[in-house]
């Protein structure tokens, strides 16, 4: 039984339809009516292949296909469905889409699994639209205070609670998952950089995540008329920010060993053209493979944003995201690499600067990760874009993988 490489591309082409933004990349925000769209779809596919569908209390979809042994943990394969602002078409909906594809092989082939196939769909892995990031999975395994989630808002004010309301979703329902009841978590996923596709390898068996930490950096100035206040008599916040962001990259190269600091977000108010900024509120996304560099970078960052503490000038720093460089769980990294060999698959080793849901998930059951090549090694832009017959190769991977976890 082998992957169906049409309905695969069928499943990416439609899903790609949920955006807020056509034609400029894939933007669906965590409860959006874009999420909504996309949820029925994956909803409606998990129906077709025969699984029980269920929504927890973050909305995170699952798709079970019940195994023969009674309240077996279950094998679980998936990704998440959320997108970055103007995106591609592949960054989790890949892993998805594949999760789909194994459940229809499931069904195709008449298997009874011992331990239960479990498809899943993450929400909010991005951050995009409430920050951090990660959320779907954090909250499933306890890492989310309900406080925190009851109050979180997106920039609008809009309270996460209320925003999954209005797309239908139930906040009351359970919302912690049971680590006793995960055997296994796969995802495949888009390399989103490109040694794969520089090296024409189709398949990365992924041995380890970067660690990385999310910061959110408030600078306060006074604000003030840009034609009558003289320089000397400035505190402008966008000038202190502009000095520390500068200091960035110099930083994270003198730290060296592939460490990466990225300033994505930037927000000016009152953001008039002709007032001094009083306030500017800015992120920090820090990653290396060697967490003493994470927390050498974060000191030394924290350090250069107080340096900016002086006259009329007030700044601080708050953690939204930690997690620590993460290893993938050896034995389905064996598996993976025995079954692409049997498949007569050309494989590598790879790291992941990209952060992932199975992150979260490594410290609660065995993880594995399966990239395959990005065009031009490009990811977070509409001109993402992956090769169907490579996502075939990780179906039927991830369809082989789960087979062998799933049997008694
Ligand atoms: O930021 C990341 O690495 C992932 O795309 N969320
Ligand atoms: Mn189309
Ligand atoms: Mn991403
Ligand atoms: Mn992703």
């Amino acid at each position: 039984m082998f992957a169906n490489q049409q309905r695969i591309e069928q499943h990416i082409e439609l899903l790609s339809h949920f955006t807020a933004t056509p034609g400029a990349g894939v933007t669906r925000l965590t409860y959006s009516k874009e999420d909504l769209s996309a949820r029925n779809y994956i909803k409606d596919r998990m129906l077709e292949y025969g699984l029980t569908v269920s929504e927890d209390g973050f909305g995170n979809i699952f798709g079970k296909l019940e195994g023969t042994i009674p309240d077996a943990p279950s094998v679980i394969v998936g990704s998440h469905f959320d997108s970055v602002p103007n995106g591609g078409a592949y960054d989790g909906t890949a892993g998805v889409v594949i999760g789909l594809e194994v459940a229809a092989l499931f069904q195709e082939s008449h298997y009874k699994p011992a331990y239960p196939l479990e498809i899943i769909a993450l929400v909010e892995e991005e951050g995009s639209r409430y920050g951090g990031g990660l959320m779907g999975s954090r909250g499933m395994m306890g890492l989310l205070t309900n406080e925190s989630f009851q109050t979180l808002t997106d920039k609008d004010g809009i309270l996460a609670v209320d925003a999954m309301r209005q797309i239908g979703l139930d906040t009351e329902k359970e919302k912690l998952r049971d680590p006793k009841t995960m055997k296994a978590f796969l995802e495949l996923h888009i390399e989103q950089g490109p040694i794969l596709e520089e090296n024409a390898i189709p398949i990365g068996v992924v041995e380890a995540i970067v660690g990385l930490t999310q910061l959110e950096v408030t600078i306060q100035g006074r604000a003030g008329h840009a034609g009558t206040t003289p320089m000397s008599h400035r505190s402008d916040a966008l000038v202190a920010a502009a000095e520390v962001i500068a200091a960035f990259p110099k930083l994270a190269i003198d730290e060296g060993d592939g460490t990466v600091i990225t300033t994505g977000q930037l927000h000016v108010f009152p953001n008039g053209a002709n007032v001094i900024p009083d306030k500017v509120v800015f992120s920090v996304d820090i990653r290396s493979g060697n967490e003493k560099h994470v927390q050498n970078a974060v000191r030394k960052v924290e350090q250069l944003i107080a340096s900016k503490n002086e006259a009329g000038i007030h700044t601080s720093t708050e953690q939204l995201l930690y997690i620590s460089p993460k290893e993938m769980d050896e034995n389905i990294r064996a598996i993976f690499k025995e079954t692409t060999d049997n498949l007569g698959i050309p494989y590598c080793s790879i790291n992941s600067g990209a952060g992932h849901d199975a992150m979260v998930f490594s410290d609660f059951t065995a993880c594995g990760m399966v990239f395959i090549p990005s065009k031009d090694g490009l990811s977070h832009c509409p001109e993402e874009w992956s090769d169907a017959s490579h996502l075939a190769d990780g179906a039927n991977i991830l369809f082989q993988t789960a087979l062998r976890l799933t049997e008694g």
